[in-house]
């Protein structure tokens, strides 16, 4: 079989390889999974995702998911030519590409009049969070610009860096990591352009404000702000320069990244903050709270008279109680003291050391966390749909939805935030299972196609293991979180071992026959996840969950001056007696609500790959690839997707594309359709069982027929150039 000097059924790289030698795909592989003769063969796959990379072609497609891997370097992909290279062109026409698949969801959002989501996913540090921010750049640049529209595309670009610079950290997998999960929708109106945007954020990382482990970093506004702030910023809100002076942005030991320039990083923020709207008062009183976590951090204790526990670093004190614009003296007694009502009578008892520590910690985390959530609510506020015009043409809009979240990931020691963010990935991959099946399976039933389903592995048995009601792992933490004083986190363990032992993705030391597990700790549990094992450490959970904030510093900060702090601590939560949800239904909830959003769109998705561990361009690393494509379920998808057929096309987008190879059907075919298509391939000499007819597409079984026919179509028309101007839709 001869092999084209292109990328199959695409021109990407026309220009690269000769036309007609036989090492262009064996070089460049194939651009699409589904052309592979072993498509069954994990190795090929793999090599194909080699080849490509090898080349810099990072984007390969399984029928229309797009997978990604992480080159690590700037690839000369993204420039406005190339964007306008993919502007109305479908899949198959052009190289793969995340521009593609951002084109292809806005044409389907026009001509379907459908919501869509681009769903990404892959482990952290895969490419997520540099993907979703290149579909909004493809939709800025390419999207036609409503009246006085110009300023909202420039705020949706705007709130990136704005939520990556307090809502992202360096970690060991990812130098900048999403620590929050963001969904974010773009609006529409009826001719295309965009007139609005919505955030979502899920559960932010907020120990980390006070904790970090080796290597890692606190948010990176922390050291923004001391690396660019001017001098006079500083003085006024009482800081050194030196990120080394602030305990919470040390327990790292990594303040400066050799990838992160903070100082430029604090530049575009500040620029972004105004452009979003943010009025000179807001950005104040948000960078008094971002310094007042830092002195908190500063804040020690001491034993004083009567053995008490007081605050021994009053110029701290002074600064942070000034900068929340709170009443100093009512701070230090609620850093030192606990309010607890017993039998309607209210009872001030001072705090040991440890509890004050742990009472500094918890203010730090909600001052930091209700800041983040203000923050979004305040980028909304700003992206919301206004125009009186627009509003009343609102119900004829439509969104595409784009979801980054944080990725699986596995540390050395693992807790409760990994936990919730595994659990999301969980959720998401059964998404992306029921919805791929789905709807692979309704295409084949619409069209009258008999196909033979496929195994693969459904991990709602792990997303029932953690949610179910009753005895799910969230409903036995929240229990004993109800048993205060009487519960730990070792406890936990053991209710756990009780109700979860036995279940085939739940693991602890204890081994049936009575003897020990080596490979899992007293004091941890580990989950067999979708994606791989990962051990946790109980330590900390019930904490976490419960994420206590002491009545009082409630109250103090009820009472700021700071306008920010008034809305993030309201009166009515100081008053309200009812139990607040715990932090794991809370996110349980809200990610039940995301997969309802997410399940009456369209969804598109992209899956992307972390070449190495080591952050490293130009390296892949087979065994880390291969357990990526094993757990993201790529074969499966493969699989499912070539069970009958490896294409599919609409009956008119064949006859366009191949007519001038068949006199019956050249220059045009004026009967039906189906018709048509059947003069041409019999024409073509297609053997009954490579193809079949469905109701409006026909269906091909192998690539093979697919590339003699494209091998016909270019030693008929050497220059393809011209039937890429056709316009159907690849799929
Ligand atoms: P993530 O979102 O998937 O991880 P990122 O999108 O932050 O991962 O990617 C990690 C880093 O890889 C980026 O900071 C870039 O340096 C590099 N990178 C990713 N994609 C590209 C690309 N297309 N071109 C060039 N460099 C890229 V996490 O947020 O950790 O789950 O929680
Ligand atoms: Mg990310």
């Amino acid at each position: 079989m001869r092999y084209r000097g292109r990328e199959v059924g695409g021109e990407g790289r026309a220009h690269l390889v000769m036309e007609g030698t036989l090492t262009a795909r064996d070089r460049v592989g194939v651009q699409d999974f589904v052309l592979l003769e072993n498509y069954t063969s994990e190795a090929a796959f793999i090599e194909n995702l080699r080849r490509r990379f090898k080349e810099n072609l990072i984007y390969t497609y399984i029928g229309s998911v797009l997978v990604s891997v992480n080159p690590y370097k700037e690839l000369e992909i993204y420039s406005k030519a190339h964007m306008e290279r993919y502007r109305g062109v479908s899949f198959y026409e052009i190289s793969p590409h995340i521009y593609a698949v951002s084109d292809n969801t806005y044409r389907a959002l026009r001509t379907e009049r459908k919501d869509q989501c681009i769903l990404i996913s892959g482990e952290s540090g895969a490419g997520k969070t540099e993907a979703s921010k290149k579909i909004l750049q493809y939709y800025s640049a390419t999207c036609p610009i409503s009246d006085n529209m110009s300023t909202l595309r420039d705020r949706l670009l705007q709130s990136t860096p704005v939520l990556e610079a307090f809502g992202n950290a360096k970690t060991l997998r990812n130098d900048n990591s999403s620590r929050f999960g963001k969904y974010m929708d773009v609006q529409f109106d009826f001719r295309g352009a965009p007139i609005g945007g919505h955030i979502l954020n899920y559960l932010l990382e907020n120990t980390r404000v006070v904790h970090q482990n080796h290597g890692e970093r606190n948010f990176h506004i922390f050291y923004q702000l001391l690396e660019g702030g001017d001098q006079d910023l500083l003085s006024k809100l009482g800081l050194e320069r030196n990120a080394l002076k602030y305990h919470y942005l040390v327990k790292g030991c990594c303040p400066r990244v050799s990838s992160i320039n903070d100082k430029n990083d604090w530049r575009t923020v500040t620029k972004a903050l105004a452009v979003i709207g943010f009025r000179d008062e807001e950005v104040e009183d948000l960078f008094n709270i971002i310094a007042s976590v830092l002195h908190l951090g500063n804040i020690q204790f001491g034993e004083g008279q009567d053995e008490q526990t007081e605050i021994t670093t009053e110029t701290q004190h002074n600064y942070l109680s000034k900068l929340l614009g709170v009443d100093g003296v009512a701070l230090k007694d609620a850093l030192t003291h606990k309010k607890l009502t017993a039998k309607g009578e209210e009872m001030i008892s001072p705090l040991s050391f440890e509890q004050a520590v742990a009472a500094r910690d918890a203010l730090a985390k909600a001052v930091y966390g209700r800041t983040f959530t203000w923050l979004v609510a305040q980028i909304n506020k700003s992206l919301a749909f206004k125009d009186d015009v627009y509003n009343s043409s609102k119900g004829s809009s439509s969104v595409i939805g784009l979801l980054d979240i944080y990725g699986f990931e596995v540390f050395q020691h693992n807790s409760f935030e990994q936990f919730c963010i595994n659990y999301c990935n969980e959720k998401l991959q059964q998404l992306f299972i029921e919805l791929t099946l789905k709807s692979e399976q309704e295409d084949y039933e619409a069209e009258g196609i008999s196909w033979e389903p496929v195994k693969y592995f459904d991990n709602k048995i792990i997303c029932d293991l953690v949610e179910e009601k009753h005895k799910g792992f969230i409903a036995i933490l929240d229990e004993e979180c109800l048993r205060p004083g009487e519960s730990n986190d070792i406890s936990f363990l053991e209710k756990l071992e009780d109700t979860l032992g036995g279940h085939a993705h739940f693991v602890t030391h204890k081994l049936a026959n009575g003897k020990t597990r080596k490979t899992v700790g007293r004091e941890e549990f580990r989950l067999i996840h979708y994606a791989g094992e990962v051990n946790y450490s109980v330590s900390g959970f019930l904490d976490k969950n419960n994420d206590l904030l002491y009545r009082n510093l409630k109250e103090v900060l009820c009472q700021s001056d700071s306008q920010i702090l008034r809305e993030c601590f309201q009166r009515e939560e100081v008053t309200d007696q009812k139990r607040p949800e715990t932090a794991a239904t809370q996110f349980k909830n809200s990610l039940a609500k995301l997969m309802e959003i997410l399940m009456c769109k369209e969804p598109s998705y992209v899956r992307c790959i972390k070449p190495n561990d080591a952050k490293q361009p130009g390296r892949f690393d087979e065994a880390l690839v291969r357990h990526q494509v094993k757990y993201l379920g790529l074969m499966e998808n493969l699989r499912v997707r070539r069970a009958g057929f490896a294409y599919r096309r609409h009956y008119q987008a064949f006859l366009q594309r191949y007519k001038c190879l068949c006199p019956g059907t050249w220059p045009n075919w004026h009967g039906k359709l189906a018709d048509g298509v059947a003069t041409l391939v019999q024409h073509l000499g297609y053997k009954p069982e490579e193809y079949k007819l469905g109701k409006t597409k026909i269906f091909i079984r192998f690539p093979k027929t697919l590339f003699t026919t494209e091998d016909a179509l270019d030693a008929r028309r050497p220059s393809i150039a011209l039937s890429l101007q056709t316009s159907w839709r690849g799929y």
